[in-house]
């Protein structure tokens, strides 16, 4: 790999103050426009920093995949002829921060002016704000020219004080500005806005998931240079296999082929879980969508465009289903996140308390789906919509986790996680931390959804049909517990009412041997 870091290069300039442009580690988007033009006076910065590789525990891949990202993007920019400022993680000039890294370039290149991206992050932002009022110099922040929408589009679009914000709501006023599915008198195409009932099929073995559309880089050397660091990560690196795309044209490659061979049946399978196959027929295209290498309108425009081509291999349940990850979920959830950071993160509406297993760092774990679900985790980077929701999600919601150690679980272990998008997944739709503010139900199972969607139970040491026997399965009676212990918050809550209203009408020694199972669980948490 090419060297980039130039100081001679920013010193042979040095009579005309140039302007900095920071790039960070998710705005890998070589179409962006400031890339339009080659200008001489521009120096692009992009630095790998201390700063952002330990705020969590992020996992090997993740801190490779962005990393190998960062410097093929400035690869390619200094090919096209652009000036680029590279800090590598251990170079001997680099101070482990943005500011301090600035701050040398500035002094190094006599900068008059820096300009930067809007960060995707509340830290950040607020970081790199300070920097702008403190530096002296003159700052621009521009557009990351990336989200459909702009980062208080959600709340613009909801009344103050709404108790809640419906996706639901939000999404067809995404459709309506992308004009995407719409038929000519602007109403849905088929009928209907949403085509999610659709969309619940378990998996049986066929038909056979697509075979991989993953890259293989090898990236020892960089994983040595991350080691040597001393940067503190967990899961698998995967080095030598790696299966991350770089650059963007690696990730046309594989938007491409999901369309070809997942999207048919995204649908079908959306809510399947499988041990034969981690992603089914998921896109695993959210990395490269969160680092920018595509862009959520062609992706989004492409699944459109392959219905369009052939309605019948690609159904419209399957085209609108996944349309509205990308224009209504993904862009509903950062709205959410602008609008209420940084009080949401601290949410902690149920009062949970309980401490994050260590399992969650081993996988080493006997109940089956989770074993299955955060073992593939940590060995991939990755786990899809319903494995992250209504297995480990659901478990840390119904054992009653804090949600703050959830949440740091969640931002370290996944190659997409980035706060913005992770934490209302977290906080609100899965732990139901912010009252119900996202999501109208809380999303929680027992073990007949497990058995329904996947086949984890298979083989399981735990009987999904028992609640309180000695081999009863752990979900059973944290379930129902959970019911009882939040019976006053929900009784009133019409998509759930008859869930608590079970619970409720259990015989009084039924609920008494369902609590002392569940307390039972939580103290031997770590033996489960
Ligand atoms: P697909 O199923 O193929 O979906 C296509 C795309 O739609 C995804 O790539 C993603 O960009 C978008 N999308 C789908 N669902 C959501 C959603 N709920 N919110 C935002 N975008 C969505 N997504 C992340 O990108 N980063 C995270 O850190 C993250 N954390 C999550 C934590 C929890 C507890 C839950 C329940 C969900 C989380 N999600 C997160 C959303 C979703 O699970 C992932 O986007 C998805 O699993 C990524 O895999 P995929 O690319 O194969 O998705
Ligand atoms: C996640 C991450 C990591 C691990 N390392 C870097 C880095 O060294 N340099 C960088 O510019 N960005 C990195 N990132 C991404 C940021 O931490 C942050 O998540 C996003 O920029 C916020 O949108
Ligand atoms: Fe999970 Fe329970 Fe099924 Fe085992 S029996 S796989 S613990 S749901």
């Amino acid at each position: 790999m090419e060297v980039i870091c130039n100081s001679e290069l920013c010193e042979s300039f040095a009579e005309v103050a140039p302007t900095l442009r920071l790039i960070l580690g998710d705005q890998l988007n070589p179409e962006h426009s400031w890339f339009k033009q080659v200008n001489p006076q521009v120096i692009y910065v992009m630095m790998e920093v201390r700063s952002e590789t330990d705020y969590v525990i992020h996992h090997a891949q993740k801190v490779l995949a962005i990393f190998a990202g960062m410097r093929r993007m400035a690869e390619l920019l200094k090919k096209a002829g652009h000036r680029v400022r590279y800090f590598k993680i251990n170079d001997t000039d680099n101070r482990g921060n943005f500011a301090a890294n600035l701050q040398l370039v500035i002094t190094e290149t006599k900068a008059s002016r820096w300009e930067y991206q809007e960060p995707d992050e509340w830290r950040l932002d607020q970081e790199l704000k300070h920097f702008a009022r403190t530096c002296g110099l003159e700052t621009a922040c521009v557009s990351s020219e990336h989200f459909l929408d702009e980062r208080l589009g959600v709340s613009a679009h909801f009344q103050d004080g709404a108790k809640r914000w419906l996706m639901e709501s939000y999404y067809r006023k995404m459709r309506l500005r992308t004009q995407l599915l719409l038929d000519e008198n602007r109403e849905p195409l088929g009928g209907q806005w949403n085509y999610d009932h659709d969309n619940r099929k378990p998996w049986k073995g066929t038909p056979a998931p697509p075979g991989s559309w993953d890259v293989a880089h090898d990236h020892l050397a960089l994983w040595k240079e991350i080691k040597d660091a001393g940067v503190q990560t967990m899961g698998e690196p995967s080095a030598t296999r790696f299966p991350w795309p770089r650059d963007r044209k690696e990730a046309l490659i594989q938007l491409k082929a999901f369309i070809k061979n997942g999207l048919s049946h995204f649908g079908d399978y959306e809510d399947a879980m499988h041990t034969a196959s981690d992603r089914l027929f998921h896109s695993r295209l959210s990395f490269a969508l969160n680092v920018k290498l595509l862009n959520p309108r062609e992706v989004a425009l492409a699944a459109v465009q392959a219905y369009q081509s052939d309605p019948v291999r690609y159904p419209l349940a399957a085209t609108e289903g996944f349309v509205r990850q990308i224009i209504g979920w993904r862009e509903y959830i950062r709205g959410v996140y602008w609008a209420k950071m940084p009080a949401y993160s601290s949410q902690n509406n149920l009062g949970h308390q309980l401490a994050l297993p260590s399992w969650f760092w081993t996988g080493k774990v006997k109940m089956n789906c989770l074993r299955h679900s955060v073992g593939q985790s940590l060995e991939t980077a990755y786990a899809h919509h319903i494995q992250r929701l209504m297995v480990i999600g659901s478990f840390c919601l119904n054992a009653g986790v804090n949600p703050a150690e959830v949440e740091r679980w969640f931002l370290g272990v996944y190659i997409d996680a980035f706060q913005w998008v992770e934490l209302p997944n977290v906080i609100g739709m899965s732990q139901h931390a912010d009252g119900g503010f996202l999501a109208s139900k809380p999303y929680n199972c027992a073990a007949s959804y497990i058995s329904k969607m996947s086949n984890y139970c298979n083989g399981c040491p735990y009987d999904p049909k028992d609640r309180t026997g000695p081999l009863a399965c752990p979900l059973n009676a944290l379930y129902w517990d959970f019911w009882l212990r939040h019976q006053k918050t929900f009784l009133n809550n019409p998509r759930i009412g008859m869930a608590v209203r079970q619970a409720a009408n259990l015989s009084p020694v039924e609920q008494a041997a369902i609590r002392r199972k569940a307390e039972e669980i939580r103290t031997n948490i770590e033996e489960l």
